[in-house]
């Protein structure tokens, strides 16, 4: 018996045709990533406990592109992990969720008609629904990120997953599920600041959250007040999504990748922005060095500018931009 990494196809529901990383194991392939810490991606078909089947084959193409094979909502989730994976690695120097090159695995096909996806620290696992009617498996690529997001969060800062910290632990998944969707740069899925456009959690095509203005969706709160640590942490994560947004993108009306935009500051005050990729590097400095279990609005506002200062000086135009977006989303000195 020998095993091989191997280059095979998936046939994504969201991501078009890519390529997957697999392991050929004598005459059967696994959904196994040899090059990433051996990250699997099982099968519950259906079951709700343990981790079903190993996808694998006696060939190295999965699935067809649609809901109804099995296959194509696990190569969704195991480009996705791997996608995320190699965020951390090439833009971060981080090997994997632990910092220890060590895969978590994906199960696909949770229950029947469940409209959810979720992280788990105890199987050290990320779990994904299929959605309603089985037949919108919350597999894209900004999903896949959130929902690995938490592991690092988890390993990492350690944000309790309630009052504020919980709703930065939320944006941090937010923040960084999207950085990987715009990593991706896949011709199929390009990146944009919205969070689970793809997949129709809403049944009516929108999007589940929006990081411009984050209160598009209703219930997201758009800037800080006091309180907000009291409403559900999918909500308070908005004043840190649109924080990231400002910070990268700058106020005001703007159109990326065929989406218009439209970020309004809690102070009316304009927020001129950095560029996304220096705006990524302070968020994820920040959560892997400053922020803590008990971080809070203003604690993340302390530490993002710490790494702002550490990284470009306390004089410089980034430093006056991250006060400048905490500032128009209601967090100040
Ligand atoms: N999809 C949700 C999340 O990752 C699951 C949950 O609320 N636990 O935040
Ligand atoms: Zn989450
Ligand atoms: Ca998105």
């Amino acid at each position: 018996e020998w095993e091989a990494v191997e280059t095979g196809t998936g046939h994504t529901v969201y991501s078009g045709t890519v390529p997957l990383t697999t392991t050929q194991s004598g005459s059967t392939y696994n959904l196994t990533d040899g090059a990433r810490g051996n990250h699997r991606t099982y099968n519950l078909n259906r079951g709700t406990s343990g981790t079903g089947t190993l996808f694998s084959g006696a060939d190295d193409v999965w699935g067809d592109g649609t809901p109804a094979n099995a296959e194509s909502a696990a190569a969704d989730a195991h480009y996705g992990a791997a996608l995320t994976w190699d965020y951390y690695k090439n833009v971060h120097a981080r090997n994997g969720i632990r910092g220890d090159g060590v895969g978590a695995y994906s199960r696909v096909h949770y229950g029947n008609n469940y409209v959810n996806a979720f992280w788990s620290d105890s199987c050290f696992c990320m779990t994904y629904g299929d959605g309603a009617s089985n037949s919108n498996p919350l597999t894209s690529i900004d999903v896949a990120g959130h929902e690995m997001t938490h592991g690092l969060t988890s390993n990492t800062a350690g944000l309790v997953y309630s009052g504020e910290s919980g709703g930065l632990n939320e944006a941090t998944s937010d923040i960084l599920g999207t950085a990987v969707e715009f990593y991706a740069a896949n011709s199929s899925d390009v990146g944009d600041y919205l969070i689970g456009e793809e997949i129709d959690i809403r049944g009516n095509g929108t999007p589940l959250r929006y990081m411009d203005q984050p209160s598009r969706d209703g219930s997201s709160k758009d800037s800080w007040y006091s309180g907000i640590g009291s409403i559900d942490v999918h909500y308070s994560s908005g004043p840190a999504n649109h924080f990231f947004y400002l910070l990268s993108e700058g106020s005001g009306t703007k159109t990326i990748n065929g989406v218009t935009y439209n970020s309004p500051t809690s102070d009316g005050l304009p927020v001129t922005g950095i560029g996304r990729a220096k705006a990524e590097q302070i968020w994820f400095k920040a959560l892997t060095t400053k922020f803590t279990s008990t971080t809070n609005y203003a604690a993340a506002r302390t530490g993002t500018l710490a790494v702002a200062g550490e990284l470009y000086g306390t004089t410089s135009t980034e430093y006056k931009a991250v006060q400048d977006a905490w500032a128009g989303v209601n967090v100040g000195a």
